[in-house]
């Protein structure tokens, strides 16, 4: 399969996939997330390959959802489409272990995404924050859920609320991150990790996985489930379009709160 909007490779039994989307700062389409989730299962299933890493450029990882794709949308449309569901969350059904490579922004989507991810692994560039209700609307990938159930209320309440961005060090004091490596070491730090899972036995490493992930997602799909509804509903407010609107004309939003 050809793509777009990433670069897929592999190196030895670790599969790799780059976003390649420069000129958004990796700004997650319905192209990319579909590239994404797709190049995530052809690994998955792919027998000569043990382990996944994601990551993106030296300056973003991703800058979260794509704006500019989103801004004209109505609520009727985003829940049609299933805005996130349909496209989004390829990764975090991976059974094989999972990592992400993150340097610069991890912003929005692009900090869920990398919340999907078993491991996340930060360049001392990385900067994580859930930055939509500056404009308009809540997170919608994991965002409210993931997070909550890393970082705890208090931490997750701040990010969502404020805006707030974690550094690469605050990211690993509470928990997000579990290896912070010198700027441009991510990928390599993060590869030779992904070789050493793929090297363990493979039905091993799946119960490992599954073991964890149930530790923290017993009730995650009811609050995801919950969380998206409320997302679409931000799309049939005002404010939303005018959050989104005033990104794309580079000024400050004026919401009128409703
Ligand atoms: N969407 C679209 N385009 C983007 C995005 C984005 N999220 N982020 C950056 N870009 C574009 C810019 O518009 C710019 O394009 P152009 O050159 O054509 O103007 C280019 O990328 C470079 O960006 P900047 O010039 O802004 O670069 P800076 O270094 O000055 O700033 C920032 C970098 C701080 C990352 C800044 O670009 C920014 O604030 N971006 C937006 C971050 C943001 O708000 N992300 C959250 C998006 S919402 C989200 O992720 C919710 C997920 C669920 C959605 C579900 C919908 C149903």
């Amino acid at each position: 399969m050809s793509y777009n909007c990433i670069l897929v490779s592999t190196d030895g039994p670790v599969g790799l996939i780059t976003l390649n989307r420069p000129e958004a700062l990796n700004a997650l389409n319905r192209q990319i997330t579909a590239e994404i989730s797709a190049a995530a299962a052809a690994f998955d299933a792919d027998p000569a390959i043990g382990a996944l890493v994601v990551t993106g450029s030296d300056r973003a990882f991703a800058a979260g959802a794509d704006i500019k794709e989103i801004a004209d949308k109505s609520f009727a449309e985003v829940y049609e489409e299933n805005f996130i569901t349909a496209t989004w969350e390829g990764l975090a059904r991976v059974r094989k272990p999972t990592l992400a490579a993150v340097s610069g922004h991890a912003l929005g989507g692009g900090c869920e995404l990398a919340l999907m991810c078993d491991i996340v692994i930060a360049s001392e560039t990385a900067r994580f924050a859930l930055p939509e209700t500056a404009i308009g609307i809540i997170p919608g990938a994991g965002g409210t859920q993931r997070l909550t159930r890393i970082v705890g209320k208090a931490v997750a309440m701040d990010m969502i609320m404020s805006g707030r961005a974690l550094s690469a060090e605050e990211a690993l004091a509470m928990g997000l991150v579990s290896r912070v490596v010198a700027a441009g070491d991510h990928v390599t730090e993060a590869m030779t990790l992904a070789k050493t899972l793929a090297k363990r036995s493979r039905p091993v490493m799946q119960l490992a996985k599954e073991a964890v992930s149930k530790a923290y997602e017993t009730h995650l799909q009811e609050g995801l489930y919950v969380e998206r509804r409320l997302l679409y509903a931000t799309f049939a407010l005002e404010d939303r379009k005018e959050g989104m609107t005033a990104f794309a004309e580079k000024r400050p939003p004026a919401f009128r709160n409703r």
